[in-house]
């Protein structure tokens, strides 16, 4: 259901849920059409006129702090409602989904707690002087469209830094995973984060929920992760009222491994990378360059790897990889297989969906797939697939490893695994990406820049990053007297 200033609303128009690892129908979703879309940016505008607006910030934190605590004591209702939509392991979810999807709320609280503004004394002509300081206020009512890959994690990713900053927020699940947004509604009233501060709307993008909110006048910013191309069209949104926009988007990231690695580490990191999610991590791996003398045996290690993996449901603690989010997206990232070969690679393992057993059968599956051979210009190289399959390439000097990484309209992350520190430095320098991990791989402080280059987005977020977009930071200037 929708939640608006503090209700569960519903709508006459349903459309279903299913669970990927069976494909079967687990729920039926209100969309929201434009009336609750409106409804939703009004109780939000609301709300800042109200107490929310004039809340002091340390009843603000205190709030947040018992929605962390909160969120907390109802962990497995969050881990249950997460894996049901995503078909996620719980051994990953209640390892990274949940737990970093509470700790966003404590952790941007503190930022604002904790960061000062600047402050400047300056001469007059007259002989006097002023005193400036920078001071902040809310950007107001924030448009959140979040994607289904990591659904709680990215959600409050943004709501956590857009609440602890003082604005309210219309956030617009991803159709697929709606519904720990929801669950969340039940836990602000709990709390008592006042009504309108915390609105989802369900539904899809085009002439749906989507599009009605980033359209919305009353919306003063959007942030926004998913596609590339979703992110384009939202960016034109935002041109309508001048209002800012920070876009996360795709990416199509490469490792480099030197061989002066060390090797088991970048084997643990790589497989990680590429299959972590069923490789549905925007940071993940899909392009593995790997220097010439320890090729074919890092293809060895990374095929003996992925058929390790075990595939299956999310209660079973055994399984280490889920399906895919949907038929949809299976298909996609089949017929990528599909070109590989057509393109001339060798497939080393996987490609295939997996024979599954009971009801798993018609869940959405693929084969943890590695692929050799291809040429850079392939499309299975230029392109993002967002699923568990990457391509492998020998390379023999650092020089060439740079230009091939490079070259790629994305720039998102890059994982180098070398001991030599000044090449980790000189190679994370000159990767086009806005996030460079050494000898590891998704290792998040929170306090840093995230963000992608080239066409993976627009803006950082994280730290004092956050603070940026979502306050307006005013300069006040005051003429002392003498
Ligand atoms: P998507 O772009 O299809 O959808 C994202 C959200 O946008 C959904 O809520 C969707 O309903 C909404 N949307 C779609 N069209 C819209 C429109 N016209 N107007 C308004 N809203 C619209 O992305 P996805 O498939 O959910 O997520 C996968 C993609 O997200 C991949 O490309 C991945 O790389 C990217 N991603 C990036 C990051 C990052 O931090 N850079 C993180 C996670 C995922
Ligand atoms: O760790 C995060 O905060 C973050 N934004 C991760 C993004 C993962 C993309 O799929």
């Amino acid at each position: 259901m929708n939640f608006i200033n503090g209700d569960f609303v519903a709508t006459g128009n349903w459309f279903e849920n299913r669970t990927p690892t069976s494909n079967m129908v687990i729920g039926q979703v209100a969309e929201a059409g434009k009336a609750e879309v409106d409804a939703a940016v009004a109780a939000a505008r609301a709300a800042l006129k109200g107490p929310w607006g004039s809340m002091p910030l340390a009843r603000r934190i205190e709030l947040l702090e018992a929605l962390v605590a909160e969120i907390n004591n109802r962990f497995d209702e969050f881990l249950e409602a997460e894996c049901a939509d995503t078909g996620k392991p719980k051994s990953l979810a209640s390892h990274i989904d949940i737990p970093r999807g509470a700790v966003n709320f404590k952790v941007f609280a503190d930022i604002v707690k904790n960061v000062p503004t600047e402050f400047f004394e300056m001469a007059t002509p007259d002989g006097m002087f002023c005193i400036n300081y920078g001071y902040r206020t809310p950007v107001g009512v924030v448009g959140v469209i979040c994607p289904w890959n990591l659904p709680f994690l990215l959600m409050t990713w943004k709501v956590g830094p857009a609440l602890a900053c003082g604005n309210a927020v219309v956030v617009k699940p991803s159709e697929e995973t709606p519904r720990t947004a929801t669950l969340l509604g039940e836990v602000m009233n709990k709390v008592g984060i006042p009504k309108g501060v915390y609105n989802v709307v369900h539904g899809f993008g085009p002439n749906s929920a989507g599009e009605f909110l980033t359209s919305h006048p009353g919306v003063d910013a959007l942030t926004f992760t998913g596609e590339t191309r979703t992110g384009e069209i939202i960016m034109k949104a935002a041109a309508n009222g001048s209002r800012p926009v920070s876009l996360e988007m795709g990416g199509k990231n490469a490792a480099i491994v030197f061989a002066d690695c060390d090797f088991d580490a970048a084997i643990e990191g790589t497989l990680r990378s590429a299959f972590a999610n069923c490789g549905q991590v925007c940071l993940g791996t899909e392009r593995v360059y790997v220097e010439r003398q320890i090729f074919d045996k890092f293809v060895a290690a990374m095929k003996v790897g992925a058929e390790n993996l075990k595939l299956g449901a999310p209660d079973d603690p055994a399984t280490n990889m889920g399906p895919l989010i949907s038929k949809e997206h299976q298909n996609k990232v089949l017929s990528y297989c599909k070109l590989a070969i057509e393109e001339g690679a060798t497939v080393v393992t996987g490609g295939c969906v997996p024979d599954m057993p009971g009801e798993l059968k018609d869940g959405c599956w693929v084969q943890p797939t590695i692929w050799t051979g291809l040429p850079e210009t392939a499309r299975v190289i230029k392109e993002e697939i967002f699923g568990p399959c990457c391509h492998i390439a020998p390379f023999d000097t650092e020089e060439e490893v740079l230009e091939k990484a490079n070259d790629n309209k994305y720039g998102l992350a890059t994982a180098i695994w070398t001991n030599n520190v000044s090449r980790a430095h000189r190679v994370a320098q000159k990767m086009e990406v806005g996030i460079a991990w050494v000898n590891s791989w998704f290792l998040r402080d929170l306090r840093t820049p995230f963000g992608g280059a080239k066409q993976s987005g627009i803006g950082r977020e994280g730290g004092v990053h956050s603070l940026e977009f979502y306050t307006e930071l005013k300069n006040v200037c005051i003429k002392l007297q003498a």
